[in-house]
């Protein structure tokens, strides 16, 4: 297991390479070129600029988190094949610098919701929620609103307001979509992309969808171990795998995040992990947690277990944070301050050195 921290690129992310650089254990980063639009082929220039900023800095680039998919590609649309091509050019610019995995997903319209960005825990931190019932009553241009207010400087990726003027005709345009013909459209995706991946040496680890229930009437189809298992025989290419995210798997109330990465880990099909906790106040609202066990409802000792008893060899990155010692906004995107996560890289190190002594 390597621990890298995620970040998000100059100018679009307070925290500086710098400061990820003392982060004990962590050698690499998690990025991406985040002002480029689902569908172009990223240009070659920008991704070695990237690579050179960072190795500059004493880093890695070890995962690119997200290549994000063009809806024409989600949707079986006219016009697939061209962004799957620019796509696959992506994807053979990746590997010149050398990228191993690319981290996706294949959410609807949208990216990950919350209905609270800066939730007040009694310690004086803030954090994200999820209330159900908040959700059920707000509009979607409501909840946009929301955080473009909340968000400070920073835009919540898959919720730039540029991508909300057109959000009603990307949301009717699932009117109908049945779950067969969706896998159907992810499967043509992966059929184009997985026989260049091999050739090229980088395995794709697909983002469970976050929340795990439909929001806004859009299908929520990658939540469960029996979808995982429905995504990975879709294309048996090892090269066809997950990033195994627990706080998105495991915001659905009893899912077994241990058994999971172990039947998938074993199979050698993760690639890449996101590893958080989550604490429950009820059948369907939860925060996000310190990562320490004691602090949510996962049990995170469990879960460095199962990675570590599958010999997980890929990269985990800390999740989402609280914002504490008062970075709130000045110092972070929403979920993604520098201390909290911080304290979760090392607190997830310090499990996996006692596992791995033990
Ligand atoms: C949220 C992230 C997601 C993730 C994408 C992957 O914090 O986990 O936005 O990056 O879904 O494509």
């Amino acid at each position: 297991m390597k621990m890298t921290f995620r970040w998000f690129g100059t100018g679009q992310d307070p925290i500086s390479l710098g400061e990820i650089r003392q982060i004990p254990g962590v050698g690499g980063v998690v990025t991406s070129l985040l002002d480029m639009p689902a569908g172009v082929a990223w240009p070659m220039e920008r991704i070695a600029a990237m690579k050179d900023e960072i190795s500059a800095a004493g880093l890695e680039v070890e995962v690119i988190e997200s290549v994000n998919i063009h809806e024409d590609i989600k949707l079986g649309a006219d016009g697939r094949d061209e962004k799957i091509e620019n796509y696959i050019l992506t994807m053979e610019r990746l590997a010149q610098i050398g990228i191993k995995c690319i981290c996706y997903n294949f959410m609807p319209v949208l990216d990950w919701a919350r209905s609270h960005l800066y939730y007040e825990l009694p310690d004086g931190s803030n954090t994200m929620k999820y209330e159900a019932e908040f959700i059920q009553n707000i509009s979607l241009e409501g909840l946009a609103q929301r955080y473009a207010k909340e968000a400070g400087d920073y835009e919540m990726p898959g919720w730039e307001p540029a991508r909300m003027k057109t959000v009603r005709t990307a949301l009717e345009a699932y009117e109908g979509m049945t779950e067969d013909k969706f896998y159907a459209n992810i499967k043509y995706f992966l059929d184009a992309i997985i026989p260049h991946a091999e050739k090229l040496g980088i395995y794709m680890g697909v983002h469970p969808d976050d929340p795990p229930v439909s929001i806004f009437g859009l299908p929520k189809l990658i939540i469960s171990r029996d979808n995982l298992r429905r995504f990975l025989d879709l294309n048996p290419s090892k090269h066809n795998g997950l990033t195994l995210c627990t706080g998105s798997l495991g915001a659905r109330k009893g899912a077994d995040i241990p058994a999971m990465i172990r039947e998938f880990g074993g199979e050698g099909r993760i690639h890449f992990a996101h590893v958080r906790n989550l604490r429950f106040e009820n059948e369907t609202d939860f925060y996000e947690s310190a990562h320490l066990t004691s602090c949510g409802s996962l049990d995170m000792y469990a879960i460095m277990k199962a990675f570590h008893d599958v010999d997980f060899k890929g990269c985990m990155r800390p999740d989402h944070g609280r914002m504490i010692w008062d970075e709130t906004k000045k110092k972070g995107r929403p979920g993604y301050g520098l201390y909290d996560r911080a304290l979760g890289a090392v607190y997830l190190q310090g499990i996996w050195e006692a596992i791995c002594r033990n």
